[in-house]
């Protein structure tokens, strides 16, 4: 096996972007339960944000969501976010909560909501200039609910010519990352349902545009470490957004509900250089924290991450490789059990002391009196939330 000494190093290549959005209220359709001390501003959330960095020094970048993170001042916000050591990252487009986009927003008929839509994501695209951020991010809710509402071969032909007109805005470094989802909140058929369709749509862009796998947006049972093979080996995997489901687009903390699953993920991103230095794949975190507490959400998110990443470098090559070659099927796979088996938690605590980071980030967090301070800081003013 290989040992953890070896992969250490590895380890401080590791980046992860926290949605602004896991910090202020969320919910579901049933209720929206309030936290004291949540942000009132997407000023307060880059602070939240920070404590996560702060503890961890796993994630020093924030992606925002606009019009959610909306301000006057971009440059003032990008400023905020360096005074407390971080950097503002993704920008994701929001077409999803206007009336005008009932019945789609890129993929629209009417030319003018069409051309509505491209303006949000020029503006998008300005944001992006102000904040120095590369990618924008774009999920488009646009489907239908029932067979012959509309034709799906015309919505995907005004998909094409609306992605055009955006990717053509882009800066030279900047890029545009196509997210897909199979239902929600259309269920007859969705516009972008799969990495098939992202794929062959963001191809006839150029190499500015990337596909985005939110691993929340498959059918149950789907072999989601295939379609990071197959990404990567296409030179198309823009980036994460990373949480866990039980059913839908749950958005739990990312390996709460298949371990397993996170780490075969992650082999296959080690396996076709996704990870670390040299590589472009922005691993995000997409999630929100409706019942439990949304800082240490996010602080044992990115430790779930770091978990996985450290077992998945653990993996026998060398040795998985002769075993693979050789025929040796329950040896290759027992090679692999042994790295995900193998609990790293002792020697991450180690790691992070040796570069000045508490040993354990959930309690120091739990006694740095952080929360108490923003409950009573923040009392009074519009909470800022998922949608606010
Ligand atoms: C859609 C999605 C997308 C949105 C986010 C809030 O389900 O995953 O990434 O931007 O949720
Ligand atoms: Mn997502
Ligand atoms: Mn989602």
């Amino acid at each position: 096996m290989t040992d953890f000494s070896d992969i250490a190093p590895r380890l401080a290549e590791q980046a992860i972007e926290l949605p602004s959005w896991a910090f202020g209220n969320s919910g579901t359709r049933f209720k929206v339960f309030a936290q004291p001390g949540v942000p009132r501003d997407p000023f307060e959330k880059i602070s939240d944000a920070a404590q996560v960095h702060r503890l961890t020094g796993l994630a020093p970048k924030v992606a925002l969501h606009i019009p959610w993170d909306k301000v006057d001042d971009f440059g003032a916000l990008a400023r905020h976010a360096a005074d407390e050591g971080v950097a503002l990252g993704t920008v994701n487009s929001n077409t999803f909560q206007d009336d005008d986009y009932k019945l789609g927003s890129v993929t629209h008929r009417d030319d003018r909501i069409r051309q509505k839509a491209i303006d949000h994501h020029f503006e998008c695209i300005d944001v992006m200039n102000e904040t120095g951020s590369r990618d924008l991010k774009i999920w488009l809710a646009d489907g239908t609910n029932y067979p012959g509402q509309d034709d799906v071969r015309g919505r995907q032909d005004r998909l094409a010519d609306s992605l055009q007109k955006i990717y053509d805005r882009l800066g030279d470094d900047q890029r545009l990352v196509l997210e897909y989802k199979f239902f929600e909140p259309a269920f007859y058929h969705t516009d972008v349902p799969d990495w098939g369709t992202s794929y062959a749509q963001v191809s006839a862009l150029g190499p500015k545009a990337m596909v985005c796998l939110d691993t929340g947006h498959h059918a149950p049972g789907t072999n989601i470490e295939f379609i990071v093979m197959q990404l990567l080996r296409l030179g198309k995997l823009g980036s994460f957004d990373f949480n866990s489901r039980f059913y839908a687009d749950d958005d739990l903390i990312v390996g709460a509900a298949d371990p397993f699953q996170l780490f075969r993920i992650l082999v296959e991103v080690i396996r076709g250089g996704g990870y670390g230095a040299g590589s472009d794949v922005a691993f995000m975190l997409d999630q929100c924290h409706n019942v439990e507490d949304k800082i240490p959400g996010q602080i044992r998110s990115v430790l779930n991450v770091q978990e996985m990443t450290a077992r998945a470098l653990l993996v026998d090559r060398g040795a998985l490789d002769a075993a693979q070659t050789a025929g040796d099927v329950l040896g290759a796979h027992g090679i692999l059990m042994d790295a995900f088996y193998t609990d790293v938690r002792p020697a991450l605590a180690e790691w992070r002391e040796s570069r000045g980071l508490p040993a354990d980030p959930m309690r120091a967090y739990a006694e740095s009196g952080y929360g108490a301070g923003i409950a009573a800081s923040r009392v009074g003013g519009e909470q800022a939330g998922w949608g606010a």
